[in-house]
């Protein structure tokens, strides 16, 4: 298991919805990072949920950390993680996009997610 550790600043108060999305592309900004993170073509939900998506991480509040495997058939090496403008309803918000992206609303931020040799 390693540790992601996830550095963001300038986002208004409250819950943001926090994912792996599948593509390691930013050529296009947040936008070209693709579809949540979802090898087992599953509906969006909660990160404890049976019935989510691999790269669904549920919301953050600004400055949180989280860990998540990164080795695998489902590594997420190579892939992207973004935050977005509003809170993720976890799939169950009963909007159109709660059981695609949670409702999140635009991608505020995003990185390419890789590997750092320890030194
Ligand atoms: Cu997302
Ligand atoms: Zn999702």
């Amino acid at each position: 298991m390693y540790e992601i550790k996830v550095q963001v600043r300038g986002l208004k108060p409250g819950l943001h919805g926090f994912h792996v999305h599948a593509l390691g592309d930013t050529t296009n900004g947040c936008l070209s990072t693709g579809a949540h993170f979802n090898p087992f073509i599953k509906e969006h939900g909660a990160p404890e949920d049976e019935n989510r998506h691999a790269g669904d991480l549920g919301n953050i509040v600004a400055g949180e950390d989280g860990t998540i495997p990164l080795m695998g058939p489902n590594s997420i090496l190579g892939r992207a993680v973004v935050v977005h403008a509003d809170l993720d309803d976890l799939g169950k918000g009963g909007h159109e996009l709660s059981k695609s992206t949670g409702n999140a609303g635009g991608r505020l931020a995003c990185g390419v997610i890789g590997l750092q040799a320890a030194i």
